[in-house]
């Protein structure tokens, strides 16, 4: 028999009310007004960013005024090294350079703090960074041929800690063999061994108690000392079921593919890894501008200063001595609307001018600077002071296009994007930093090599019949990444409401070693008119024959359990602002090669600008000048096979400890 009495003991008692009643019912009124106000108050506190010291921007603290058109030789604030750009690179050089209290650094930074952008700071949000008017620069990649006429976003932060501000975090340290190729160009400092200690001075590890799952004693390996925290957060079930269905599809399913010491390579399927500690994104500018290292006397960040040139002496060969910057808001002025007036301003460099601008921002600023192709210099009127053709050379970037499933009911994320069920957990993000908005979205991983004859076998699905190009032979050439919603043109589209279901999945190729590749063009002398970004995307036909074979797997493993019986089918929204979804099972190829063409966007990786060997000796030196070097992913004579942060923190911290060493030297 049910006892009654016990189940009412089970219950919370009921608060009792009667004295509400006796209070006037003015001021009843008065309570939900007062708990609305607490409530906006709470959520604008929580929403404020860190109080930190977010940089210098009156720029009369930091460099000296100087007429537009002043000489070379007119000199500014002294410093014994200037970093241009404060973003992925240029906080881990800036930091560890000022560790020296004999050297004095001097960082300019175009854009404001990434702390003051909420977005950057939730991890979920990273996609409403881009387009944004302060938070990036707005390139868009050259219409081309290969895409249609389609013109593609090339989204670049704009803001202190670079793209590992606006990032999808993802913690991956590439292939071995990427290195080891960079290192058999005659660059040794580069290999995969010599690069391992970095990654590790660069990084540590949160140990999880979620991951690696099943596997107890699989710990995930690669831990650190670094102030970079890696770690896992939110992972939506959908996302674990694709790690394993890879597994099904004959992948091997590891706890860590940045296992180095494994000798496997990065070749699996596991979850990703990421830049994320305690719920928040960790950038390079959180990780390294502490404010102990911002409080350092030799060390002067300034944010809101865009460089418009570098100063040279007038020397064989010619030497870097300076820069000089500005401080307008607006990039793009001459383009936008009225030409503004600059103020200019100069700081000098006794030692050395680093370039930590970006794949665009590099090549760009040293063009204008007269550094570039002879041609292309003149054309726009820029007085050349070293031919070097390769500059803005060997652009090339990671190209992928989705395909997206119907999950069954309640299980994918994608009510966490509407903007109604998704405040809870906005408000859950800002308490307590914990929740779905934690998640990085791409939650799970896959590599392989399309031409390998095993996984062929294994998998049932037939090798392309293309060339291998994954690095030293061994690396992966396909990268698989999914995500537990829709995930489509950036990020930008939601499935529409009359879709006829509330779950989605979707999982895309990467096409990793492309065979494609462009240009930066400088189009003006002034570094306010953006330069042209063509990356000749698929003009070779490896890169589009290769992303077919990618769908295919894709859709295999979607049709494998356990996440097959997840998922309800493909879906196609028909909608006019929704994209059309690829259909591998009844589509000629010829037909997802258009479908391909038609829809690729990219993966936000571009390398090779200002490349190793052809624009820099191993020191990392532009060729043909003197204290003038690039460090950023321009630097990457070949695309790397995945995701290029882990790789730029390692990079950046072995240049940091030989240029240290160097300028002992010097002293
Ligand atoms: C949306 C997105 C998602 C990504 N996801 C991942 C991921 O999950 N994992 C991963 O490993 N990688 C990812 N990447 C790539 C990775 O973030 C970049 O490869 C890397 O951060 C590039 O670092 P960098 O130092 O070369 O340049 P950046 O970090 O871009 O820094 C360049 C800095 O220079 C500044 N600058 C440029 N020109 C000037 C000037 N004239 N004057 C002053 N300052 C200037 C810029 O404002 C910027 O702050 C992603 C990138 C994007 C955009
Ligand atoms: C900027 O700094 C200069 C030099 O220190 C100072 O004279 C000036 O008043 C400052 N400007 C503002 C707006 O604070
Ligand atoms: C700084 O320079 C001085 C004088 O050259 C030298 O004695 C000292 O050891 C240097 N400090 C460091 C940390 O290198
Ligand atoms: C292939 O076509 C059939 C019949 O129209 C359809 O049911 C199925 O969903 C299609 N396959 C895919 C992958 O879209
Ligand atoms: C190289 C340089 O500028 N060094 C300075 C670093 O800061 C200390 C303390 O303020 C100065 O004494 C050094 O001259």
């Amino acid at each position: 028999m049910l006892n009654l009495t016990s189940i009412r003991q089970r219950l919370p008692a009921v608060p009792s009310i009667p004295f509400l009643a006796t209070l006037s019912p003015w001021l009843l009124l008065l309570i939900p007004f007062l708990g609305g106000l607490h409530l906006a108050y709470s959520v604008l506190k929580l929403a404020s960013p860190p109080k930190w010291y977010p940089g210098i921007s009156n720029l009369s603290e930091v460099g000296t005024k100087v007429k537009e058109g002043a000489l070379d030789e007119e000199k500014g604030k002294e410093f014994d090294i200037i970093l241009v750009g404060s973003g992925t690179t240029g906080c881990v050089l800036a930091s560890r350079l000022s560790e020296d209290p004999n050297i004095s650094v001097l960082v300019l930074e175009a854009g404001k703090a990434g702390v003051l952008q909420l977005f950057s700071r939730i991890p979920a949000t990273f996609a409403r960074l881009f387009p944004h008017p302060t938070a990036e620069w707005g390139y868009d990649f050259a219409p081309s041929e290969g895409t249609k006429g389609r013109s593609l976003r090339c989204p670049r932060a704009r803001m202190l800690g670079g793209c590992s501000s606006i990032n999808a975090m993802m913690c991956h340290h590439c292939s071995p063999s990427d290195f080891d190729e960079i290192a058999s160009l005659g660059f040794p400092s580069f290999s995969s061994a010599s690069l391992e200690p970095y990654f590790a001075k660069s990084q540590s590890h949160i140990e999880s108690t979620s991951w690696p799952l099943n596997k107890p004693d699989d710990k995930a390996s690669v831990t650190g000392t670094g102030p970079v925290k890696t770690g896992y957060s939110w992972i939506n079930e959908l996302c674990l079921a694709f790690v394993h269905a890879c597994g099904a599809v004959g992948m091997e399913v590891r706890a860590d593919l940045n296992d180095a010491k494994e000798g496997k390579g990065t070749l699996g399927a596991t979850r990703t890894k990421t830049f994320i500690e305690g719920g928040s994104r960790v950038s390079a500018a959180t990780a390294y501008l502490t404010p102990d290292v911002i409080a350092r006397p030799n060390l002067t960040v300034s944010v809101g200063a865009t460089v418009t040139r570098i100063l040279f002496s007038n020397s064989t060969p010619p030497r870097a001595t300076g820069v000089e910057f500005t401080s307008l808001d607006n990039p793009w002025p001459t383009i936008t609307g009225k030409p503004q007036s600059r103020t200019l301003y100069r700081a000098s460099a006794r030692k050395e001018v680093i370039l930590t601008a970006g794949v665009i921002g590099s090549p760009h600023i040293l063009k204008v600077s007269g550094v570039g192709p002879r041609e292309e210099l003149e054309k726009v009127g820029v007085p050349v002071l070293v031919d070097a053709p390769e500059v803005g050379g060997h652009l090339k970037d990671h190209l992928s296009v989705g395909m997206a499933f119907v999950a069954k009911k309640g299980v994918s994320s994608q009510w966490v994007a509407d903007p109604l069920k998704g405040l809870p957990p906005l408000v859950e993000w800002l308490k307590h930093k914990t929740g779905p908005l934690t998640s990085n979205i791409a939650e799970s991983l896959a590599f392989v090599r399309s031409t390998d004859k095993e996984f062929a076998e294994r998998s049932g699905l037939p090798a392309p019949d293309v060339e291998d190009l994954g690095s030293g032979g061994i690396g992966p050439d396909i990268e698989l990444i999914d995500a537990p919603l829709v995930f489509a043109k950036h990020g930008t589209v939601h499935p529409p409401p009359n879709a006829g279901a509330t779950d989605f999945y979707s999982i895309a190729p990467i096409l990793l070693r492309p065979k494609s590749h462009g240009t930066v063009t400088i189009v003006s002398k002034d570094v306010f008119v953006k330069p042209v970004i063509d990356a000749q995307f698929f003009s070779d036909p490896h890169d589009v024959k290769l992303l077919t074979w990618g769908l295919k797997l894709c859709y295999k493993v979607a049709n494998t359990e356990p996440l097959a019986s997840l998922l309800l089918g493909p879906f196609q929204p028909n909608h006019p602002s929704f994209p059309e979804f690829v259909d591998v099972v009844n589509w000629s190829d010829e037909k997802i090669e258009d479908y391909i063409r038609g829809h690729a966007e990219v993966l936000y990786h571009p390398i090779g600008t200002v490349s190793l060997g052809r624009c820099l000796d191993g020191n990392l030196k532009v060729h043909g000048t003197a204290s003038l070097r690039v460090c950023d992913a321009s630097i990457f004579p070949e695309q790397i096979s995945g995701h290029p942060m882990a790789p730029l923190l390692a990079i950046a911290e072995r240049f940091a400890e030989e240029l240290k060493g160097e300028l002992k030297g010097l002293a």
